[in-house]
């Protein structure tokens, strides 16, 4: 028997448990060394699971394609496993705790004969914060292990913080055979427990992110009075040094890790201005003393999507790849033996293997040479802008919660709520056109509260409650707004240049929050004067502008439609004041003249 990392008695009988129905044929802890990591990734390279990349130019940085039956998120087998269906909530599959244990028992029969069993401890968030939890993921993929060596904080520190407690969350996975009709993903938020089988892609199988720190966190919160929300936060320093902390969720592929390591247009940064990061996709909030809400990044590494990311569009995101850095289902160019994706550059590889491993020519192939879902898996700490404060164990306190989604019309640039009340009716009517990020159709517009869709552990009629409920309990809570980078003309193109720029609004954001700029309140909530969005050097007519920031009566009209149709669903379980709200802005869009 291989020597345990712990005496925990509630951690060995578990594993003792899982290495009974899993039968590996070796088992090994993961104590986070540099000298273990290092004999992992020489035997992955061993079996070409991931290749090493160019040292010179790309130090500690390996490649990996996963099975093209796999690359990303599946929404259709994921699972909230509740006793009763009802907590599941209209939104999430549910199965019985009984039959998802007992189909997942039969899957993980013995499914790692011939294979090493690797347990890795974790701390969600720094160790030793309040803030953190820690888990522990048992699976037979060194992918999984290195991938979490980089978003998590692994190894004994873990397993040291977490003593005798039987509080940690118990996370089962195996590749099984990667077959696609017994690929699931289990949650039981009841007994702190995620089981995943069959596939080894990313937010699938990197129990530690969207399994754990949403849609168990959430739960946990639920119960607990903090939140766990699929959110960037970063912090905004004026010429004067001080700094002014912002949240934002949107859905998945919709810019939060772009607006996380956002460089000001030139004219703010010679005045001063300057963006940290403290994280790029999940944030754990808790109310403090001050009546404010803290936030903290429970990761300690960026999955990020690949394609368009480029020295101009994100720079910091692009200095965070440069070493130690894990690329899935990108293209591997062979003349230097480097990676390329969409927009990478002007100059694609013609020498090259897409993300399926076919030869590949950038210059004359009509396919693409990455997976639009393809990612790097980075450390934080590589990130030029990275926050000094991003793993302080109290967090940061938040100024604004931003909403926002990828909308060809309704939604204008930016708006704020006139309260929190009506802020939680604006997250929880959110909609967003589908993305990559997970297997369906792309471009379908849907709703997806708090970009939480498909991350919510539980009923989202009680979450909205539990939202509701956290504003009532913080007497200091950040001012709630919408944003919208993705509003089009009649020809389909971006009528907002994005990226950057999306500081100009940022700053009335911060200007609304300080009570430093006045608005327009209109039928949604509050508006921003057209002069009052600083447009310097930015070549935008103010025609533009207007339209960006006006309200269509017509689709507001259809939208409310598809959120009556949404709420209903939720029946007794929705809040009366998300009703009260609908209410409010259905007589506010009617009297509208348009
Ligand atoms: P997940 O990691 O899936 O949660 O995604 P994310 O929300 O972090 O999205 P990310 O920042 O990776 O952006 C996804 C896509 O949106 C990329 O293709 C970006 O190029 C594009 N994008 C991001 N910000 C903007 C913007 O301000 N304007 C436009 N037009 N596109 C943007
Ligand atoms: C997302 O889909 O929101 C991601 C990527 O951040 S994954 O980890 O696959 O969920
Ligand atoms: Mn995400």
């Amino acid at each position: 028997m291989v020597q345990a990392l712990t005496k925990n008695s509630n951690v060995l009988k578990w594993v003792d448990e899982v290495i009974i129905m899993t039968n590996p044929k070796n088992v090994v802890w993961i104590d986070g060394s540099e000298e273990q990591l290092k004999s992992l990734r020489k035997n992955a390279c061993e079996t070409g699971e991931i290749i090493e990349l160019n040292q010179e130019k790309y130090p500690g940085c390996y490649y990996h394609r996963s099975n093209p039956n796999d690359v990303a998120r599946m929404e259709d087998r994921t699972f909230i496993c509740c006793s009763k269906e009802e907590n599941a909530g209209p939104t999430n599959n549910w199965m019985s705790p009984e039959n998802a244990y007992e189909l997942g028992r039969d899957i993980f029969n013995s499914c790692m004969v011939n294979r090493t069993m690797y347990i890795i401890p974790y701390s969600m968030g720094p160790v030793g914060s309040p803030f953190s939890k820690i888990g522990i993921e048992i699976t037979d993929s060194i992918y999984v292990v290195l991938n979490m060596n980089i978003m998590t904080r692994i190894g004994q520190e873990s397993l040291d913080e977490l003593g005798d407690s039987s509080d940690f969350v118990r996370g089962v996975h195996s590749k099984c055979n990667l077959d696609e009709n017994k690929r699931y993903i289990f949650h039981f938020p009841e007994d702190n427990t995620i089981w995943s089988c069959n596939s080894a892609y990313g937010g699938n199988v990197l129990l530690g992110k969207k399994c754990f720190a949403l849609r168990i966190a959430s739960y946990q919160g639920f119960k607990e009075d903090w939140m766990a929300e699929h959110m960037l936060i970063l912090g905004i320093e004026n010429p004067k040094g001080e700094v002014k902390y912002i949240s934002a969720a949107f859905p998945s592929a919709c810019g939060k890790t772009n607006l996380a390591m956002l460089i000001p247009p030139e004219g703010y940064r010679k005045k001063g201005y300057k963006v940290w990061t403290v994280g790029d996709d999940i944030a754990w909030l808790r109310i403090k003393e001050d009546g404010r809400l803290w936030a903290i990044n429970p990761e300690a590494g960026f999955f990020g999507v690949a394609p368009g990311t480029n020295e101009k569009s994100n720079y910091n995101a692009m200095m965070s790849t440069k070493k130690d850095t894990i690329f899935t289902n990108v293209a591997l160019n062979l003349d230097d033996n480097t990676v390329w994706w969409e927009k990478f550059d002007d100059n694609p590889p013609e020498n090259a293997l897409d993300w399926r491993g076919n030869p590949w020519n950038g210059r004359t192939s009509t396919e693409k040479g990455a997976h639009p879902n393809s990612r790097f898996t980075a450390p934080a700490k590589n990130c030029p802008s990275i926050s000094p404060n991003w793993e302080a164990p109290e967090g940061v306190p938040i100024s604004a919660i931003i909403f926002g989604g990828r909308r060809r019309k309704t939604a204008p640039l930016v708006y704020q709520s006139r309260d929190w009340q009506h802020g939680v009716f604006v997250g929880a009517t959110m909609a967003s056109e589908t993305t990559a990020a997970s297997s369906g159709k792309v471009g379908v517009i849907r709703r997806d509260p708090m970009a939480m869709l498909p991350f919510c552990g539980y009923n989202m009629g009680d979450y909205f409650g539990h939202w509701l409920d956290m504003g009532k309990k913080a007497c200091n809570p950040p001012k709630i707004f919408h944003v919208n980078w993705f509003r089009t003309n009649d020809n389909g193109e971006f009528l907002w240049p994005g990226f950057g720029e999306n500081f100009r609004v940022l700053e009335w954001i911060i200007d609304r929050c300080e009570d430093l700029v006045d608005a327009e309140e209109l039928a949604i909530g509050y508006i921003p004067k057209v002069n009052d969005i600083n447009v310097e050097g930015l070549n935008i007519s103010n025609e533009k502008l207007e339209s960006l920031l006006t309200l269509d009566k017509e689709s507001w009209a259809e939208d409310i439609k598809s959120i009556e149709g949404f709420f209903g669903k939720f029946g007794d379980k929705l809040p009366k004041e998300l009703n009260d709200e609908l209410n409010i802005l259905k007589n506010n869009i009617n009297n509208l003249n348009n």
